[in-house]
């Protein structure tokens, strides 16, 4: 079954994707943006210099058996001292933009919001600098993992209403120091995963897992309502004045129902309401979707009307973040893996004479090209049509100590990972899709959360084993390449 499906999709792929063999940057929009993306806890290392001081990652990895290798980000790949030669490698392949993450607990050390830390200032104040020196435009998130540990501890961090406030004095003082010069912002990178990871099955910071708990939802609940009160803040104070966009970074897989059957076809729908869904319906259709409110009762929270008007429209644009997809097909609840029991679905991903796509190393990441051109899609299709930035979409590569450099340099996989996903946005370009800009996850190999430094993931390869040094990977050629254009031209002009 799931052989005929993989087949009837992808000859469907194929026939629409005659331009694939040819995809050229004047395939996109003269303005499109292209870029690369990376956060502070994976790269920025210098973890307790500057006056930072810890997040819950921190802890989080030094706590044994929590990371694969036993590693951290204390050093991650020290971008804190070499943010010009990173900056300069962004130019080199040819891109205009990144999308870097602010470390909270650089800003407030404590993240209570009393005391600011100018040294962290300072950072962000040469980091900016310097990539609008070199012509690229900084894009913002100002959460994307790392909690001031002390918001944790003090006050269980996103299980606790109050952090709203602590979120909004942060997000202020960041519109304040450097938004004359960002003009898009990101509040939260990927809520579901803090929820869902950090919360559930704890494989992320801070780790708690409880069996059918209230907290996952909780904190999904807080963290909407601090990107909402930040949006706020960045609508009534600065925007008319400094110009810039706003938005929410959401992740999801695309869920391709297995059959016609509408039994499936439903739980594909309630597979995306539970990932995409969860934070934008309350955002663009004024509450939780009905599929999770059926389902979840008493654990999901309720919004005042206080909350859903402040929700309401919260967003200049949807940052989404796209890496692989799934079949899915309906399932009756069983099994204690309550999160996805209670969805009623089960996800497909390999078979016994195959799989959706080529698997990359992460166990989670298969290679299937026409699940973000779907995504993009739905997306438009469901929340009338909104601006919308790929803000992450990459793979990775395992970490092989033993093979020779060239060979680690040499990725091909990745080369046709991005021709792939690339077409696709640009199919969905063509069906009328409002698509602005796209990132490639990452810039450079980074410190891979649970995983640790055994994955990479960047265009450019990081030698860990000979004092950090970057080597451009056959990807960053092709984006080299590619971003120049066929024609010679960048398609920058208008
Ligand atoms: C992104 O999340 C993150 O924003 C980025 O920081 C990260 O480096 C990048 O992905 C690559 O992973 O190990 O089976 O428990 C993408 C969503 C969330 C997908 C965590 C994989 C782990 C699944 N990812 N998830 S598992």
């Amino acid at each position: 079954m799931e052989e005929d499906r993989k087949r009837s999709v992808e000859e469907e792929w194929n026939s629409m994707n005659s331009t694939n063999h040819q995809l050229s940057r004047a395939h996109f929009p003269p303005k499109f943006l292209f870029g690369v993306a990376t956060s502070a806890y994976q790269v920025e290392g210098a973890a307790n210099l500057g006056g930072r001081g810890p997040c819950i990652w921190d802890k989080f990895a030094s706590t044994e058996g929590k990371i694969k290798d036993g590693k951290d980000g204390v050093v991650a790949v020290d971008q804190y001292h070499r943010y010009k030669e990173d900056v300069d490698l962004i130019v080199k392949m040819g891109f205009s933009a990144y999308r870097f993450s602010i470390s909270w607990s650089r800003i407030y050390p404590d993240g209570l919001g009393i005391q600011v830390n100018n040294d962290g200032i300072m950072y962000y104040n040469n980091l900016i600098n310097y990539l609008l020196e070199r012509g690229i435009e900084p894009c913002v998130t100002l959460y994307h993992w790392d909690l001031p540990l002390h918001l944790d501890e003090s006050m269980e961090g996103w299980l606790s209403d109050s952090i709203v406030n602590y979120f909004a004095i942060y997000a202020e003082t960041c519109f304040a120091n450097f938004g004359d010069r960002v003009k898009k912002w990101i509040t939260l990178n990927e809520p579901l995963q803090t929820a869902v990871n950090g919360y559930f099955t704890g494989v992320f910071a801070p780790g708690r897992c409880e069996h059918l708990s209230p907290e996952p939802y909780l904190a999904a609940h807080h963290q909407l309502l601090a990107h909402a009160e930040a949006v706020s803040i960045y609508r009534r104070k600065f925007k008319d004045l400094q110009g810039g966009e706003i938005g929410l970074v959401v992740d999801c897989e695309w869920a391709e129902a297995l059959t016609d059957n509408i039994e499936d076809i439903t739980a594909a729908a309630r597979r995306i309401d539970f990932q995409l869904g969860w934070y934008l319906d309350p955002i663009f259709l004024g509450d939780y979707p009905k599929s999770m409110k059926e389902r979840l009762g008493d654990l999901l929270p309720v919004f005042s009307d206080k909350d859903k008007d402040i929700l309401r429209n919260s967003v200049d644009f949807v940052g989404l973040n796209h890496y692989t997809s799934r079949f899915v097909s309906h399932k009756t609840n069983e099994g204690d893996n309550h999160y996805y029991a209670i969805q009623e679905v089960t996800r497909i991903a390999e078979w016994e004479n195959g799989a959706i796509g080529e698997k990359a190393a992460s166990s989670w990441l298969y290679v299937v090209p026409w699940g973000l051109k779907k995504l993009l899609n739905y997306v438009a299709q469901r929340y009338n049509n909104p601006p919308i930035h790929v803000t992450e979409n990459g793979m990775d590569d395992e970490d092989n100590d033993t093979s020779p450099l060239h060979e680690m340099l040499d990725d091909k996989l990745r080369v046709a990972y991005f021709k792939g996903y690339l077409a696709s946005v640009s199919m969905a370009i063509k069906d009328g899709v409002d698509v602005r800009g796209y990132f490639a996850w990452s810039l450079v190999d980074n410190f891979e959360w649970q995983q640790g430094y055994t994955k990479r993931f960047g265009l450019v390869y990081v030698d860990y084993k000979n004092g950090l040094a970057r080597h451009l990977k056959s990807s960053a050629y092709w984006f080299m390449k590619f971003l120049k254009g066929e024609d010679g031209k960048n398609g920058k002009e208008d």
